[in-house]
């Protein structure tokens, strides 16, 4: 079993993750944090927060020469914007400079719900827990789930598909190698191939901070190279997209999850909401369609994953009306730095939460101490697949 636990306010000093459950001999070396450390904190319409994080991830433990052992990750990452974590009870000139108390809930954001659990009157420690910065440290801990994925030929590329309400037209055929390429190649400030709809976007964001206002949107990850057979239809808590809807709206803001074209799927017929089933001994067994998105009966069926997360606008900058957790008298909260969007940054988090989810499925199909006996158990499985004559 893959787990993780994270730790860390927003503000605190640090953020903290473990994952446990890893193999000995996947490689991993502090520069393969990088890229997607700065994926996550960029994107057209982040607050001025990115400008402060560097979000470079210290491996503390469960490394050694460059290869996992084993043992359990510890990762860190240090907040430069620290001012949250006062470990004894404060000074009377800790309390003169402390941050004014935040008794005004924002609508949307988790302040009410979890002041009224917690038995605060000040939002304040419910919102650092709840803040998407914490997403920092899961990305981290995706990175050594990512090169064990990678070391099976599992490749994933994430990227944002609709802001607001304005999609970003994709290429009909492309691989996940090629689709990271023409993302690249576009090099704009959206995750996206469309060159086209940068332009369209930039202007929805800058319209929307003027106004004080947020957008939402719709982040899709494709994984391609999964064997078949991944998750089971045997229990309930063994279905894949079961547990890889739970992974994704484990994000903040997320609010619907979508495999495949599952929304689209509802509103076929039952003939055309199927995707046929060929077989040749060349290919094996492929699908001419792939509305399943790449999973059939809690299990992956050797398709390309297709998840698809839909992101509400972030609360922090609306100012919607509000009352007051001391004295419940109406109020609006007080303004509250944040971003603008932050779609991009969803898609960085969706592939690495299901990058999480998907090494987990693959070492308990597959299992194995060592990155070595996981590769051997992987090709015997490919190797018994059922091949008939053809
Ligand atoms: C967030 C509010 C903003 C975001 C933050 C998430 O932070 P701050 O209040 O410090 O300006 O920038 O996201 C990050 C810092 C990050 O690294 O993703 C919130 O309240 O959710």
């Amino acid at each position: 079993m893959l787990r993780y636990l994270t730790a860390g306010e927003s503000h605190g000093r640090a953020l903290l993750g473990i994952l446990e459950g890893m193999p000995a001999g996947v490689p991993l070396v502090p520069e393969d944090f990088a890229g997607l450390m700065d994926r996550r904190q960029g994107g057209y319409g982040r607050g001025p927060r990115r400008l402060v994080e560097t979000d470079q991830v210290e491996i503390l433990s469960g490394v050694w020469r460059g290869l996992t052992i084993g043992s359990p990750i510890g990762l860190l990452i240090w907040n430069r914007d620290h001012r949250f974590a006062v470990l004894e009870p404060p000074t009377l000139e800790e309390e003169l400079v402390a941050e004014a108390p935040l008794t005004v809930p924002i609508p949307g954001h988790a302040d009410l719900a979890g002041a009224l659990k917690y038995g605060f009157d000040d939002a304040r420690p419910v919102r650092e827990r709840a803040s998407a910065r914490e997403t920092a440290i899961r990305a981290a801990l995706s990175v050594p789930a990512r090169r064990l994925l990678e070391e099976t030929g599992i490749r994933s590329v994430g990227f944002t598909a609709v802001l607001g309400e304005v999609p970003a037209r994709l290429p009909a055929r492309t691989t996940v190698a090629g689709m990271r390429e023409k993302i690249a190649r576009q090099g704009g400030c959206f995750a996206t191939p469309d060159a086209r709809v940068v332009p369209v976007w930039k202007r929805l964001v800058d319209e929307a901070r003027e106004r004080g206002d947020s957008l939402g949107g719709v982040a899709e990850v494709w994984v391609d190279g999964l064997p078949p057979g991944l998750g089971s239809h045997v229990d309930p808590a063994r279905r894949l997209d079961a547990r890889l809807a739970a992974a994704l709206m484990a994000i903040p803001a997320v609010r619907a999850v979508e495999i495949g074209q599952g929304i689209s799927q509802s509103a076929m017929t039952g003939k055309k909401a199927q995707d046929p089933i060929r077989y040749s001994p060349k290919t094996g067994w492929t699908r001419p369609t792939n509305l399943a998105g790449g999973i059939e009966g809690g299990m992956t069926n050797g398709e390309r994953l297709v998840v698809r997360c839909f992101m509400k606008p972030i609360p922090g900058p609306c100012r919607t009306g509000s009352a007051d957790l001391r004295t419940g008298r109406a109020a609006v909260p007080a303004f509250y730095r944040s971003d603008t969007t932050a779609v991009d940054s969803l898609a960085a988090v969706a592939e690495s939460m299901a990058a999480l989810e998907l090494a987990g499925a693959m070492l308990e199909k597959f299992g194995g101490d060592t990155l070595d006996d996981l590769r051997a158990a992987l090709a015997h499985f490919r190797y018994r697949l059922p091949r008939p004559k053809g």
